[in-house]
């Protein structure tokens, strides 16, 4: 059998398929239950200071090829979701923090957001610099390279864990907004975040989301990500994590080859169950095997010869 352990930055990995941020990731026991169905690690939802409800529904539809979201960051604030990190500490595998803030040149938010997570013992954390519908919150701060170098850079200074930052395939040139975060000292480029998207009911003629634009996630993406993660990781001297579309360990194979060390797993959960987990691994055991490859290493960036 192949060995499918692989690290980022400083973390080891069992496995290369982590939980992506925002699916059954709000408690400790949803978290749980993801770690016993075999994920390698774990992120958490994106936490921000204050609670924040979300949006109203419909908040999730499930389209022909993929799932269109726009939950708004629904959370419920850093210091009440301490406590179910606390819970996790015991954790065998890396629990990540995900967060967000406002809009904010001076970083402060960012800066003491991630502080809290490595108190309550997140073994890294992961800047959601890319929520695509989030006014302020999100993208906003992920399109501009300036700002998002000097945020990444003030939260490499204030914690020891290492800093990942998520990206959104919704810009000109996204490897341009990887180099930046690089460049702030990241420690790991996560991409992508989902893609812009709106459906309209015909009969209303109005946009079903209640939100009306909302984030298209699932395999019609994975072209989209894989390319995306394809130029980064060329581009970058820091190890890139591939999400988007992923659902079968041939997904994530195709991702390794196109320089990913590691896979993010999100709409899969809800396609596959959660031992998608266990599922992906045994396929890309099975593939690997069949091809004649040891470790995750050798398929790393296979793709540009
Ligand atoms: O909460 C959301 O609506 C959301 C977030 Br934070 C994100 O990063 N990506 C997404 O598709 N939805």
């Amino acid at each position: 059998m192949a060995d499918l352990s692989t690290t980022i930055s400083s973390l080891r990995l069992k496995n290369p398929t982590l939980l992506a941020s925002g699916i059954m990731d709000e408690d400790a026991g949803s978290i749980q239950r993801m770690i016993d169905c075999g994920a390698g690690a774990i992120v958490t939802k994106s936490i921000g200071m204050q609670p924040r409800e979300g949006y109203a529904n419909p908040t999730v539809l499930e389209l022909e090829y993929g799932l269109l979201n726009a939950m708004g960051l629904p959370n419920p604030g850093i210091d009440l979701y301490g406590k179910e990190m606390i819970k996790l500490q015991k954790s065998k595998i890396p629990i990540i923090g995900s967060i967000y803030a406002i809009y904010a040149a001076d970083a402060e938010e960012f800066v003491a957001l991630a502080s809290k997570m490595e108190q309550y013992g997140a073994a890294a954390v992961e800047l959601n610099v890319s929520c695509p519908h989030a006014k302020r919150y999100g993208l906003e701060v992920g399109c501009d390279t300036t700002l998002l170098q000097a945020i990444v850079s003030s939260v490499k200074q204030q914690v020891r864990i290492p800093v990942f930052v998520k990206i959104s395939p919704n810009v000109v040139n996204i490897v341009e907004i990887a180099q930046a975060a690089e460049k702030g000292n990241a420690d790991a480029i996560v991409a992508i975040n989902t893609v812009k998207g709106m459906k309209i009911d015909l009969e209303t003629a109005h946009p079903i989301l209640a939100n009306r634009t909302g984030g298209y996630s699932g395999k019609a993406i994975k072209p989209i990500g894989v390319r995306c993660v394809y130029d980064i990781a060329q581009s970058i001297n820091i190890p890139v994590i591939g999400v988007g579309g992923i659902t079968t360990g041939e997904d994530a194979i195709e991702y390794f080859m196109a320089g990913a060390s590691a896979v993010q797993i999100g709409s899969a959960v809800y396609y596959r169950g959660p031992d998608v987990f266990k599922h992906v691994c045994k396929e890309i055991n099975v593939w690997m095997d069949k091809h004649g490859y040891k470790k995750i290493a050798e398929l790393v960036g296979a793709a540009y010869q």
